[in-house]
């Protein structure tokens, strides 16, 4: 891995002394820190956090989050910012992969044992960075599979095809989600603490169809639970909490869920600081478990938003955002790196345990003035908290309207570190640097295309769902999920809450915005 990448950057450097637009000096800074096209690059992915969980985006009477607002002082906060998807695992991949999730079949939320969803055979964002000089890890949630068959990975071992095989250097990762098993973490393709040698009896078996015998389970033990689910995640029970899936074995390797945060925050840091050391700038793609369920927040944040452990996360969520911004800070390397703060998909109160997140919300509406939520395809479900930082280079302070998608990621930093995308690489993904740097804040992407369940589009403020048969309402999560029979058109910028369908009052538009919809669905949006 270090030789071509060592090479690449070289030639690159020649590259640009070659052309004789700099000067010799210039040659030699394409290597460093110091060049301002390189800026290290910082992805903060939150989960499930909702466009009103972050007191600046308009939430200051109900929640505290000093951090992200110190991001946003300093940098652009975007209105109008959109995950892909309503769900985890689909918006992930068209982050990494710079493609809409719903060409691809099986990208719907995965399993703990789900194969490789972002394949070795992918062209990938990391994959992109590392061509361009970088060295680039992935720390916390993954939820895109790992190996090349599902329930076939080997726990005990070296789980492989890994990260490695698609662009992260160094991983460091809990394979799916906190409610789902293994509840391990995985460094490059180890489960972290797992002691075989000493401890045989240990060795990790995950199923995702029958319990292991004499294990107990949530569903059958109740009574050995500290947090009761209010619907699903009664299968294994690991450290009192009922998951999705069963495994067994793994004791020294399991994860406390209240010391989540911590753990892999300090992995990132550690990673800021090893990789500041060295010439080459890095690329650190870190997913948070907050606020995903279970929510068991380290007990410094028990008790502090009196919301519950839902407010509580939101606080962990932030102080994760404290220690990277700090350790920026600390090591001399902010004005150099390139800090990008969103979440994967929008809010959801109850998402399966009692965690008194309903009862204890109060005045906090995590999806601010946005119909919907998680799993939704109306607004909320897809329009997410966003924040770009990189000082001197993003305007201060401002707030962009522009629309904007994260399937933009992969192009526009390519654009960013100068490199050229191949035929088939990142697909839908479009250069949209000038909107991700702040410069565009007006107008941005032609259009946004959102995915749960159905498809929408928005052009101009105007948002056409196309029909669906799938239910209007989840009623376990309490949000409604936007499918209708008949075709929806919503003016946003007069009604952003989604409440008076004008389908029926402007058929024109509702054919053009659909027919522009079956132009994207059979084409690439990469234009
Ligand atoms: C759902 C889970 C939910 C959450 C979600 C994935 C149940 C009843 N619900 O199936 O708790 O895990 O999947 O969330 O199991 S995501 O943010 O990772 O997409
Ligand atoms: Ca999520």
């Amino acid at each position: 891995m270090k030789h071509p990448k060592l090479n690449l950057t070289l030639l690159s450097a020649l590259a640009v002394g070659a052309a004789g637009t700099q000067g010799a000096g210039a040659a030699a800074k394409t290597k460093g820190k110091t060049n301002p096209q390189k800026p290290n690059v910082v992805i903060i992915l939150a989960d499930d956090l909702g466009f009103g969980d972050i007191a600046c985006n308009g939430s200051f009477e109900t929640i505290a989050t000093p951090n992200v607002d110190r991001l946003a002082a300093q940098g652009v906060r975007f209105a109008n910012a959109h995950a892909t998807a309503a769900t985890s695992t689909p918006a992930r991949y068209s982050i990494l992969t710079g493609e809409y999730a719903w060409r691809q079949p099986g990208t719907g939320i995965a399993p703990g044992d789900a194969a490789m969803i972002v394949t070795p055979e992918h062209r990938t964002l990391p994959e992109m960075m590392q061509r361009a000089g970088y060295t680039t890890a992935a720390v916390g949630k993954w939820h895109l599979g790992l190996g090349d068959r599902a329930g076939e990975q080997d726990w005990n071992g070296v789980v492989t095809p890994g990260l490695r095989d698609i662009g992260f250097d160094y991983s460091y990762i809990m394979a799916a989600t906190a409610d789902r098993v293994p509840c391990v973490y995985i460094e490059n393709g180890r489960v972290v603490g797992l002691d075989l040698e000493n401890h045989p009896e240990d060795s990790i078996h995950v199923s995702y169809n029958k319990p292991f015998p004499g294990e107990p389970t949530g569903r059958k033990n109740p009574e050995l639970l500290k947090l009761q689910a209010s619907h699903g995640h009664d299968m294994a029970i690991v450290n009192g909490i009922g998951r999705i899936g069963y495994m067994t074995g793994g004791g020294s390797a399991l994860w406390v869920d209240e010391n989540i945060a911590d753990t892999i925050t300090e992995r990132a840091v550690r990673f800021i600081e090893r990789e500041a050391a060295n010439e080459e700038p890095f690329f650190l793609y870190f997913c948070t478990n907050d606020v995903h369920v279970p929510r068991a927040p380290h007990e410094r944040f028990v008790g502090r938003s009196g919301m519950g452990a839902r407010g509580d996360a939101i606080l962990q969520f932030d102080w994760s955002v404290g220690r990277i911004l700090e350790t920026l800070d600390s090591l001399g390397i902010a004005d150099n790196t390139l800090v990008i703060l969103s979440s994967d998909n929008g809010p959801v109160v109850d998402d399966g345990y009692r965690d008194r997140a309903v009862e204890l919300l109060g005045e906090h509406r995590p999806w601010g003035r946005f119909r919907g939520g998680k799993y939704s395809i109306f607004e909320a479900g897809t329009r997410v908290p966003a924040i770009a930082r990189w000082p001197k280079h993003i305007p201060a302070g401002r707030v962009s309207d522009a629309a904007a998608s994260q399937v933009d990621w992969f192009a526009s930093l390519a654009a960013l570190v100068g490199e050229e995308l191949a035929e088939g690489e990142a697909p839908d993904s479009r250069d949209q640097l000038a909107v991700w740097l702040g410069r565009d804040r007006k107008r941005g992407r032609a259009h946004i295309v959102e995915n749960a369940g159905t498809l929408s589009i928005t052009v101009d403020g105007w948002k056409y769902i196309a029909p669906s048969g799938g239910a209007a309402k989840n009623h376990e999560v309490n949000i409604e999920l936007g499918n209708s029979r008949e075709p929806q058109l919503y003016n946003l910028t007069e009604d952003m809450g989604e409440r008076n369908n004008l389908a029926a009052q402007y058929p024109e538009r509702v054919a053009r915005l659909s027919a522009l919809l079956e132009e994207v669905r059979t084409t690439n949006d990469r234009r």
